[in-house]
């Protein structure tokens, strides 16, 4: 794999960061969400390092587009890191209930402190936080069950903090994904490159691509081969299973297979949950 680095402008990501560090001190519960295809890749380190403190949910999130065997295994593996974890597909109305609870667990010191002031129960705050595209404004938008934050299938939407009021229980403050500037590992940059997480303009497609087949041919073979309806014998050249590709999915131009379309297109069945629900990556558990 070509070893060029993949730059994001991370001015943005540093005021985002003071800016979540500020709020902090004001919410009750903070929220992150990460992607269930990679967790470990799509958690910013910096966010676990802020008022370590804090109570903490972790949802991994697409759970639907994730291996669910390895979800479960997740999600055994941060409950033995002392981590509360839920894996959601946080677009799905039926979650509600599950969420509320769980956040009601993290808030019984906050709630008998106001019964011992005599207060009356106030809503719960909390902040969510994750990368750029991991769902972080689609999940506000289920539990208030409205439109209330602007969802696109596209990094870096949510621009400003924006508190959203979700009945009288709770008060949820959507954030602007941040990334760290760079990551030491290449692989971990390719992963949520196949995520979705970082802007398109900025990367290398047919890396990408390349990098997806791969991982495909090593370990869901099965679901490339129907997928593009070839035979084992195609998957030992990789240019020439571009080829195939671009061939059999009739993304052409002037008659000949298009090389663009075609990782464009590789990248979209990755992840659209086309080419299967896939992990990219398993817990060491
Ligand atoms: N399949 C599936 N798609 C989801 C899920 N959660 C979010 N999405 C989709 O992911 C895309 C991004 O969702 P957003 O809620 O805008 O993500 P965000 O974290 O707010 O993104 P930024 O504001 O750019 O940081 C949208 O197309 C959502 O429909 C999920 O659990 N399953
Ligand atoms: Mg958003």
């Amino acid at each position: 794999m070509e070893q060029k680095n993949i730059h994001w402008f991370p001015g943005h990501m540093v005021k985002a960061l003071r800016e979540i560090e500020e709020r902090m001190a004001v919410v009750d519960v903070v929220i992150e969400i990460c992607d269930a295809r990679a967790p470990f890749a799509s958690r910013n380190p910096f966010l676990a390092e802020i008022r370590p403190n804090k109570k903490r949910l972790l949802i991994l999130a697409k759970a639907d587009l994730a291996d669910p065997n390895v979800s479960d295994r997740w999600i055994r593996y941060f409950a033995s890191q002392g981590i509360p974890a839920l894996a959601l597909d946080i677009k799905n109305k039926r979650i509600v209930s599950i969420l509320q609870e769980e956040v009601k667990k993290l808030v019984v010191e906050k709630r008998e402190r106001e019964i011992r002031k005599g207060m009356r129960p106030q809503p719960v705050r909390a902040m969510i936080l994750g990368v750029p595209n991991v769902g972080k404004s689609t999940l506000i938008n289920t539990l208030a069950n409205r439109n209330a934050a602007a969802v696109e299938n596209r990094p870096g939407l949510t621009k400003a903090q924006q508190w959203i009021k979700v009945g009288s229980d709770f008060e949820l403050l959507d954030t602007p994904g941040i990334l760290p500037a760079h990551y030491e590992e290449k692989e971990v940059t390719m992963r949520l490159a196949a995520l979705g997480a970082i802007k398109l303009e900025i990367l290398p497609l047919h890396e990408i691509a390349v990098f997806i087949l791969r991982f495909m041919i090593k370990k869901r073979k099965q679901g490339l081969l129907s997928r593009y309806e070839l035979s084992e014998n195609d998957l030992s050249d990789i240019p020439n299973l571009f080829t195939l590709i671009a061939s059999k999915r009739g993304l052409l131009t002037g008659g000949n297979p298009d090389m663009d379309k075609a990782d464009i297109s590789i990248i979209g069945d990755f992840r659209n949950g086309s080419l299967g629900r896939i992990s990219l990556e398993e817990p060491t558990l």
